[in-house]
C-alpha cells in the first residue's frame, strides 16, 4: 500500500453485494446519510445466488422466511412461486431490492477488494481493489458471504483433464449442457445433493463419487400453495417477529417433548409426519433433544436410515448410501428433491470414495483406487473454505499492521463474531462467532446490519472517533462459542462448520451455536451498556 493521501474519502466502505452488502448500504446511506461504497466482485448484485447456479440450486429456507423483513411494503409486494425459491428466482428478488431502492448507484461491481489496512495515523481504513481503486474510510464492513470461497481439491492431474470442470459455487452463466454426456459429481453435500437429480435427468451417464454419506430430507416443494403465500402476507408482522427471536429464525416454534419421552409407534408417527412436510421442519419441530442428545439423535437417523432402505432398489447401493459414521444435523442438513430415488435410474451409479479414494484425474476422466472412470463432465461439488476463506483472500491489516489471517491462524476470534480485537472500525456481517449460517440467513443478516447501523449513528452522536473490541472480550466470547459448541452433537462431524473439509485448517467451531434470539438479547445488551466491551475513543483522546 501507498502512503499517498490523495485518495477518496468516504464513510464507509462495504464488500459484497449479496443479502448483507445490500442492507448494509441501505442502512448507511439512506437511513444514517453517510457516503458509503459496496465493492462486489460480480457484475451484479445477489452474491452468493449470483455466483450459485448449477442445475437444481435452491434455497433450504422457505421462501417466505427468506427475504428481508425491513420494509413492509417490499414484503407486500412480492410474491414467490412456491415452497423454496430456486436462484433465478432469489437473484430476481435481489434485482428488484436494488431497483426498488436505487442500490446499484452505490455499488461498483465487477471489483475486488484486494487489500484493507487501518491507518492509524490517520484513523481511516484505505482499502484497495482490484481495479486500482484507493480509497480511505472510516468503517471497514464485511458482507463477504460465509460459503463464498469454493474449494476444489488438489487431486493430481487436473491439468490433464480433457473434458470441462466447473466448481458448483463458479457455475458458468451460461449454462452447462449435458446432454450425451458422462457426467461424475464429486461431493454430496447441499450442493451435489440438488445438482444430482438434476444432472441425471439431463447426462447420458452420472457417476456420483461419495466420500461421507449424509442425511437428507425431502423438501416437499409441493406442499405449499400460492394461496398459503398470500395468507403469509396478512400475518408477516406476526411471523417475523416470531423469526426475530427465535433460535433459526424461523417462526416454527420450538418442540417441548423429547424423543426418547414417547413409545416408538408416536415417534414414528411425529417423524412421518415431518417427514411428508418435508425441509428443516424435520430437525426443528419433532422433537426437543435430536439436536443434543445422542440417543434421541439415533432415532431420528435410523428413521432417515429406513427411508434410504426403502427408497433404494438395489441394497448394495442402500448399504453405500446409509449415513452411520456422525449424528443428524451435526453437519448441515440437506434437503432435497428426488435424491435417494435417483440411484434407482439405470443412468446413475454411486462410487464410495471414503474406502477406495480419487488418486488422479487423467487425460479422460478419474482413477480410484478400485477402478477408472470415463468422464467429459467433471462437477466438484466439493464446499467451501467456509467462514473464514472470503477473509483470507483479502489482506487485512489491523493496528499495528497485524494480519487478521494470522491473528486467525488458530481459528477465528471476534467479539460476537462481529469485531475482530485489534481492528478498530471494522464489522463483519455474519463473521466467524456470530449466528450466521446456524440460521436461517435473512434475519441474521437483519440483525447484523442494524446492530451496525445503531452502532455507527451512536458513535455519530458522541463524536466518537473509533470503536475497538476489548481484547478481554473477545477472550470470552471466543470461550463462550466454544463452550456452546461443545454442548452440542456438531463436534461429532467433520463439517466444514469445523474447518474438516479443508486441509490443514484448525478444527474450531466457527458459528455460534447458542440461538439467534440468545445472541440478539446479548447484542442488545451490550448496545443498552453503551456498547461494553468497546474501547471507544472520541476525536480528542485519539489526538491526545
Ligand atoms: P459441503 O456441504 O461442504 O459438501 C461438500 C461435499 O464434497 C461433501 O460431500 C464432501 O465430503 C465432499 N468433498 C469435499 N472435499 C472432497 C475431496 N477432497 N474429495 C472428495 N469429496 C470431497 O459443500 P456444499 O457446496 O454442498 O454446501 C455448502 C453449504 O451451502 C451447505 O452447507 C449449505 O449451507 C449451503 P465430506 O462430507 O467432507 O466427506
Amino acid at each position: 500500500m501507498t502512503t499517498d493521501t490523495s485518495r477518496e474519502e468516504l464513510d464507509a466502505v462495504v464488500v459484497g453485494a449479496g443479502f448483507a452488502g445490500m442492507y448494509m448500504l441501505y442502512q448507511l446511506r439512506d437511513v444514517l446519510g453517510l457516503s458509503a461504497r459496496v465493492f462486489e466482485a460480480g457484475d451484479d448484485v445477489g452474491g452468493t445466488w449470483y455466483w450459485n447456479r448449477y442445475p437444481g440450486a435452491r434455497c433450504d429456507s422457505e421462501s417466505y422466511l427468506y427475504c428481508y423483513s425491513f420494509d413492509k411494503d417490499l414484503a407486500q409486494e412480492w410474491t414467490w412461486s412456491g415452497k423454496y425459491p430456486e436462484q433465478p428466482e432469489i437473484l430476481r428478488y435481489l434485482s428488484h431490492v436494488a431497483d426498488r431502492f436505487d442500490l446499484r448507484r452505490g455499488i461498483q461491481f465487477e471489483t475486488r477488494v484486494t487489500a484493507a489496512h487501518f491507518r492509524e495515523d490517520l484513523n481511516r481504513w484505505e482499502i484497495e481493489t482490484d481495479q486500482g481503486d484507493r480509497v480511505l474510510a472510516r468503517y471497514f464492513i464485511t458482507g463477504v458471504g460465509c460459503i463464498s470461497a469454493g474449494q476444489v481439491p488438489e487431486i493430481e492431474g487436473l491439468e490433464n483433464f480433457e473434458g470441462e470442470w466447473h466448481h458448483t459455487g463458479a457455475w458458468p452463466h451460461e449454462g452447462v449442457d449435458f446432454a450425451g454426456k458422462r457426467v461424475g459429481v464429486i461431493g454430496t453435500g447441499s450442493s451435489g445433493v440438488q445438482a444430482i437429480p438434476v444432472i441425471a435427468r439431463q447426462a447420458d451417464h452420472l457417476t456420483v463419487f461419495q466420500r461421507t454419506p449424509q442425511y437428507t430430507v425431502p423438501a416437499r416443494h409441493g406442499t405449499v400453495t400460492p394461496e398459503f403465500l398470500e395468507e403469509v402476507k396478512e400475518q408477516y408482522d406476526e411471523i417475523f417477529e416470531k423469526t426475530r427471536f427465535s433460535a433459526g429464525g424461523t417462526p416454527y416454534g420450538e418442540p417441548e417433548r423429547s424423543a426418547l419421552d414417547v413409545d416408538d409407534e408416536e415417534r414414528r408417527d411425529i417423524y412421518e409426519a415431518a417427514w411428508e412436510e418435508g425441509g428443516f421442519r424435520f430437525l426443528l419441530t419433532t422433537f426437543s433433544d435430536i439436536r443434543i442428545d445422542r440417543r434421541a439423535n439415533d432415532t431420528a437417523a435410523e428413521f432417515i436410515r429406513s427411508k434410504i432402505r426403502e427408497t433404494i432398489d438395489d441394497p448394495e447401493t442402500a448399504e453405500k448410501l446409509l449415513p452411520r459414521d456422525h449424528p443428524f444435523g451435526s453437519k448441515r442438513t440437506l434437503i432435497d428433491t428426488n435424491y435417494y430415488e435417483t440411484y434407482n435410474r439405470d443412468n446413475v451409479d454411486l462410487v464410495d470414495i471414503r474406502h477406495a479414494p480419487i488418486e488422479e484425474i487423467t487425460a479422460n476422466g478419474l482413477r480410484t483406487r478400485d477402478g477408472e472412470y470415463d468422464l467429459d463432465v467433471i462437477v466438484f461439488a466439493t464446499g467451501y473454505d467456509g467462514m473464514t476463506g472470503a477473509f483470507n483472500k483479502i489482506d487485512i491489516r489491523g493496528r499495528g499492521g497485524e494480519r487478521l489471517k494470522e491473528k486467525w491462524a488458530e481459528g477465528p476470534r471476534a467479539y460476537l463474531g462481529l469485531s475482530p480485537a485489534g481492528f478498530p472500525n471494522m464489522f463483519m456481517i455474519t463473521g466467524p462467532g456470530s449466528p450466521s449460517v446456524l440460521s436461517n440467513m435473512p434475519p441474521t443478516i437483519e440483525q447484523h446490519v442494524e446492530y451496525i447501523s445503531d452502532f455507527v449513528a451512536y458513535m455519530r452522536e458522541h463524536d466518537l472517533e473509533t470503536a475497538e473490541a476489548e481484547a478481554g472480550a473477545e477472550a470470552e466470547w471466543v470461550d463462550h462459542v466454544n463452550q456452546t459448541a461443545s454442548e452440542t452433537l456438531y463436534m461429532l462431524a467433520d463439517s466444514w462448520y469445523l474447518g474438516a473439509n479443508i486441509p490443514g485448517k484448525p478444527r474450531v467451531f466457527m458459528p455460534y451455536a447458542g440461538g439467534l434470539d440468545v445472541y440478539r438479547e446479548k447484542c442488545d445488551e451490550i448496545a443498552a451498556a453503551g456498547y461494553e466491551g468497546y474501547v471507544l475513543r472520541s476525536r480528542e483522546s485519539v489526538e491526545a
